[in-house]
């Protein structure tokens, strides 16, 4: 049975990630941080099976104790500072955890498996995954987006991402770590945090149709994001650290859609029309703005034979659908 340590595993993707490696019947670890974290409780009653182990991206010792403890074949690294606008408001924490939370990690395995430089190929025996985004590429230089796309990022995550998936790829080339980094873009569901504006966009609108709420404030609308289902892309992390070699790779759509057409959607699927209710405030638009995002996963389509199973529209009414029935019961 192989064992997987996953950090994160309190936000959208640790949750879907940990069904699916359950699903594959893995042993499944998810590190915790904090002495009285709410969301252990969330993990413990919603994947009783998942085994707590207490962890902090900020404490190396920590790390290097749980991944002794788990002793695991694959670490997924998911955890982060991951909403945007958080990182203009604490740039300094948002480097330690988003960026240099990476490389604790990674010094945790190489200390824990004795990795050296002499050592190639995957010697070390920890398969490691990082958690990577679209947002490095920021100002994009050119669309789609593939894995030789050039990094420009336009925010202080964005910044840390790119240390993150440098310092990735360097402790493969250093150590010979099997260690993978995944550039996946936007991808949603109906866990997903409700200060991201998908979810902003489809809890207001059903709140809006059952009368508790009666407008909704946003910022750019005019922003383009490729859009996927989590449960697609988690997939995508599981199939990087089963091929032979490791590598890093595009996880995207292909579609790209703006925040306005999401809007439209979501309050069309109410029978709602999205102009008479979304307004305009500047305090939501963010110093620097990455206009416009789209994957081309090729390279993933190719060598890992990964495909995504959920449409744009099938993504929006799944959200609604969600929403809709949880806000009817309350
Ligand atoms: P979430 O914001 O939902 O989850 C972030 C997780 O990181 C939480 O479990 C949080 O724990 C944990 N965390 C934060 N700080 C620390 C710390 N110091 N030590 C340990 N854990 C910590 O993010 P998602 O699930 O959406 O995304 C997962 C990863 O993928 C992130 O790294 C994100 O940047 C990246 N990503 C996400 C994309 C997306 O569209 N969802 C796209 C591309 C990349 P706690 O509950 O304690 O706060
Ligand atoms: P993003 O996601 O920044 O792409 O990062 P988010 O949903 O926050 O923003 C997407 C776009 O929508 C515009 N927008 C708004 N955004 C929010 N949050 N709230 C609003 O009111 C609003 N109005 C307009 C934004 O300006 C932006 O253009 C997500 C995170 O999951 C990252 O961790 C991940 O790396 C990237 O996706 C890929």
């Amino acid at each position: 049975m192989p064992t997987a340590l996953i950090t994160g595993i309190t936000g959208q993707d640790g949750f879907y990630l940990a069904e699916h490696l359950l699903s594959q019947d893995y042993q499944v670890y998810g590190l915790i941080r904090g002495q009285n974290n709410p969301k252990r409780l969330v993990v413990e009653a919603a994947l009783p099976d998942v085994e707590i182990e207490l962890g902090d991206l900020l404490d190396q010792t920590s790390l290097i104790g749980a991944i002794q403890r788990v002793q695991p074949d694959e670490i997924y690294n998911l955890a982060a500072i991951s909403f945007v606008p958080l990182s203009w408001n604490q740039p300094e924490l948002t480097g330690e955890i988003t960026g240099l939370g990476v490389l604790r990690v990674l010094e945790a395995i190489r200390i824990v498996t004795g990795a050296t430089p002499s050592r190639s190929g995957g010697a070390a025996g920890i398969r490691f995954y990082q958690a990577s985004s679209s947002e490095m590429f920021g100002r994009v230089t050119q669309t789609p987006q593939n894995e030789e796309t050039a990094f420009r990022p336009r925010s202080p995550y964005g910044v840390a991402k790119v240390y993150g998936h440098y310092i990735t790829v360097n402790y493969r080339e250093s150590y010979g770590i099997f260690a993978c980094s995944g550039i996946l873009f936007n991808h949603e569901s109906p866990r997903r945090g409700p200060e991201f504006v998908t979810r902003k966009i489809t809890q207001a609108a059903v709140r809006i149709k059952l009368g508790k709420q009666h407008e909704l404030l946003l910022g750019n609308l005019d922003a383009e994001r490729d859009w996927g289902y989590a449960g697609d892309y988690v997939r995508a992390m599981n199939m990087m650290l089963q091929a032979p070699d490791a590598d890093d790779y595009v996880i995207g759509s292909g579609e790209c859609h703006r925040i306005r057409e999401f809007a439209e959607l979501a309050f069309k699927r109410l029978d709602l029309n999205w102009r008479d209710y979304v307004k305009s405030d500047p305090k939501f638009i963010r110093p620097a703005e990455v206009d416009h995002l789209c994957a081309d996963s090729t390279k993933a389509h190719e060598k890992l034979g990964w495909k995504p199973t959920v449409s744009f529209e099938g993504l929006v009414d799944m959200m609604v659908e969600s929403d809709l029935k949880a806000e009817s019961t309350l």
